[in-house]
């Protein structure tokens, strides 16, 4: 849908972002602005979702953490990171469709009460779903808007009693490489891994994510089960997760691992901590023109105030 252009603004200025602001307003001035009105980009997108991916059974909205109008179904599930299925951003939509998520279980060991191997279906369960709109922040100075859905990670881990020596959090992705073609190569040191500590991992904006849209997650995303971590950059974000461990040390991630003078631990969104090779101080939405202005970076991706208390005395330089 086209909404016309108001006179003196440039075609350059017109992002999906003004075209949202501008409906609202005007369907505010219709007396329409009610939460459901509020996602025109969502409503049409969600219409073009095909018919194969299984829509997700009594979702409901958290519009606490909606920030401005999401980008498209087509723009989150062709535009990606996986590198398991390759090292383009089209790679993952292009060489996925072999890879099975059904049947899934999850190992989970460690300094836990409770240990051992589960289905996916009882993992979730008991979990009520939730759609959240994060800010999703790739290291490569690039965002994106997702409605992503899911319940929060330290609902999930409560029920394996961690003990007082959990420290950390622990991820590892699924080893297949019959079904991901990217490990046929060694491009990184498979399978890949990640963690939190144990206090972001109990986060309540940390997202166990299952779908995007109301619907299961396409392979492309991380099926059937990823991390979806906000204020941190999109690497954090570990998906097609097979094991979850409870330890006493900082585990390894990989990306830290494979370049440690360009990716650390901790990984929030700072825009006063480059890159090495290029600048984190602005961002480009997705799926905005290639022309339109960058936008600053915000510090922990917009989230400083539920979050930044985690990192109290913490040098986030020295810690990045
Ligand atoms: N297992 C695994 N998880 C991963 C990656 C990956 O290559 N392998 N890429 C990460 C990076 S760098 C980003 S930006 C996000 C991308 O998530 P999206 O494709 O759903 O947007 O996934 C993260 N999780
Ligand atoms: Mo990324």
């Amino acid at each position: 849908m086209l909404i016309g252009r108001p006179a003196g603004i440039r075609p350059s200025e017109i992002t999906p972002e003004t075209v949202f602001r501008q409906r609202r307003t005007l369907l505010r001035a219709a007396g329409l602005a009610g939460a459901a009105t509020l996602l025109p980009r969502a409503a049409t997108a969600a219409d073009a979702i095909p018919a194969r991916y299984r829509r997700l059974p009594g979702i409901r909205r958290d519009p606490s953490t909606t920030l401005g109008a999401p980008n498209t179904f087509a723009e989150v599930t062709g535009y990606n990171n996986f590198y398991e299925f390759g090292l383009d951003k089209t790679d993952p939509a292009e060489n996925s469709g072999q890879f099975r998520p059904q049947p899934w279980r999850v190992a989970i060991d460690g300094e836990a009460g409770v240990t051992g191997s589960f289905d996916y279906a009882d993992l979730l369960r008991p979990h009520p779903l939730e759609e959240r709109i994060y800010r999703f922040r790739c290291v490569e100075a690039w965002s994106m808007v997702v409605p992503w859905v899911g319940f929060p990670l330290g609902a999930l881990l409560k029920r394996f009693r961690p003990t007082s020596r959990a420290k950390y959090v622990a991820f590892e992705t699924v080893y297949r490489p019959e079904e991901m073609p990217g490990q046929r190569s060694r491009t990184l040191d498979w399978p890949y891994v990640e963690g939190l500590t144990i206090a972001e991992a109990m986060h309540p904006l940390t997202l166990m994510t299952v779908g995007v849209y109301g619907v299961e997650l396409p392979n492309q995303n991380g099926a059937p089960l990823r991390l979806i971590v906000p204020w941190k950059y999109g690497f954090k974000s570990i998906k097609s997760i097979v094991r979850i461990s409870f330890t006493e040390r900082q585990p390894p991630t990989t990306w830290s691992a494979a370049a440690p003078g360009e990716y650390g631990f901790y990984a929030n969104v700072n825009p006063q901590v480059d890159h090495p090779r290029w600048s984190q101080a602005t961002e480009r939405r997705i799926g905005s023109a290639f022309f339109s202005p960058k936008q600053p970076t915000l510090p922990f991706n917009g989230y400083a105030a539920q979050v930044a208390a985690l990192y109290r005395g913490l040098d986030l330089v020295r810690n990045f």
